[in-house]
């Protein structure tokens, strides 16, 4: 007779990158399931609301000691999940995002072995936790380890799954499971009062959602947007904040396209922003999946992207929109164009990027979850 998993720890980073949006989506749609979902993190996830029945969130707390250059945050994280789970009964962790938490689960694990418990771990895995930080040296041989000692391990794509095999000595099996995307949220409501704020009728609007980091190139797409502006009156949107804000803002003056570019800063309701907008782009050179790309997707928007990693995966070349090599400037603009200069062919790639959208619906995808975690808890 199986046992059933009823009793959720879910582990993740609190800011708007993509891991801890989709660790805190999973654990509130497990919970309107009946699960009792437990978060375990420094500060509440960006996207965890203020209240919902069988949600429990439990803060880490910071710890301040002169001695300490660094604070000991990995001993006060393992501290507590330990606690959390002995006071809940928690039957698996789940932990997003490699670093650290992979390591400190498995250390959760040793600890409570001690106390005649076995608490079998997931580690999902999500991009830049394999691609960037995980091959740095310094963190390479805790890496490898950690995810193979996991009792379960699952990757945001198949392009992930690959690379991680690629990069480390994985003995496990890596179990595909997609993000996903939820259809009460991320729906094309009608907001014809918002677009006119940004745009007149007969602008198109581009979009751009991030945490504008590096590899997410948005400098490509300044260039792009100044070819395609110089095709068709558009504005673009930059969603968003982080380290290369101040110079993109530099650059768009440099290519006189400052007036049409709007940084709207850190949004929290970027379904309503997507709903206005015409046409997504994702220039990046690493994407484990590209949720941005999804969102958009689901609220009609076609996304022209790269074919880095994941993203053919999300994003149907010549279908929900185009896929392009990396930093290549002219197939990016014309892909857009292609798009975006026609009313009829717009209306048919905001169509089809709903119907892609549908494959990753999280009805379809939460029972995956689900099914993983009986059968890792039943091994
Ligand atoms: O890429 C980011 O901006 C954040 C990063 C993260 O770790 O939170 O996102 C990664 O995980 C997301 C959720 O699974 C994926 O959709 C992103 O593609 C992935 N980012 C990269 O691989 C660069």
């Amino acid at each position: 007779m199986l046992k059933k998993v009823q009793k959720v720890g879910i582990v993740c980073y609190p800011t708007y990158g993509g891991s801890g949006v989709v660790a805190t989506e999973l654990g509130m749609s497990l919970a309107k399931l009946g699960f009792e979902i437990h978060f375990i993190s420094y500060r509440r996830p960006a996207r965890l609301g203020i209240f919902q029945s069988n949600v429990f969130y439990h803060e880490v707390p910071s710890f301040e000691y002169p001695l300490f250059e660094f604070k000991p945050f990995d001993t006060a994280l393992a501290s507590k999940i330990v606690e959390v789970c002995l006071s809940e009964n928690i039957q698996i962790l789940h932990v997003h995002y490699a670093i650290p938490h992979a390591t400190i689960a498995f250390l959760v694990r040793e600890i409570l072995k001690t106390k005649n418990i076995y608490l079998p771990i997931i580690t999902t895995l999500h991009g830049t936790d394999i691609t960037l930080v995980g091959v740095d040296p310094s963190f390479y041989p805790v890496v490898e380890f950690s995810i193979n000692q996991s009792d379960g391990v699952t990757a945001v794509s198949e392009a992930l799954a690959a690379q991680t095999y690629l990069t480390f000595d994985i003995k496990n099996k890596i179990k595909v499971i997609p993000n996903f995307i939820d259809f009460d949220r991320f729906y094309r409501k009608r907001e014809e009062g918002l677009r006119r704020s940004f745009a007149k009728d007969e602008e198109k609007i581009l979009i751009h959602i991030s945490n504008f980091r590096k590899v997410k190139r948005i400098d490509d797409i300044l260039k792009v947007f100044a070819i395609v502006k110089s095709k068709i009156p558009s504005k673009l949107l930059l969603v968003g904040d982080g380290p290369e804000r101040v110079a993109l803002t530099i650059m768009a003056k440099e290519l006189n396209i400052e007036r049409d570019v709007i940084f709207t800063g850190k949004q929290d309701s970027v379904e309503d922003l997507l709903a206005v907008s015409d046409c997504f782009l994702l220039t990046s050179d690493h994407e484990s999946f590209g949720l941005a790309a999804l969102e958009a997707m689901a609220c009609e928007v076609p996304v022209v992207s790269t074919n880095a990693g994941g993203l053919r995966e999300v994003n149907e070349d010549g279908f929900s929109g185009f896929t392009c090599n990396v930093g290549d400037i002219q197939a990016l603009s014309d892909a857009v164009l292609k798009i975006i200069l026609d009313q009829e062919t717009l209306n048919q790639f905001k169509k089809n990027a709903k119907v892609q959208a549908q494959k990753f619906d999280i009805k379809i995808v939460l029972k995956e979850y689900i099914d993983y975690y009986n059968e890792i808890y039943n091994i």
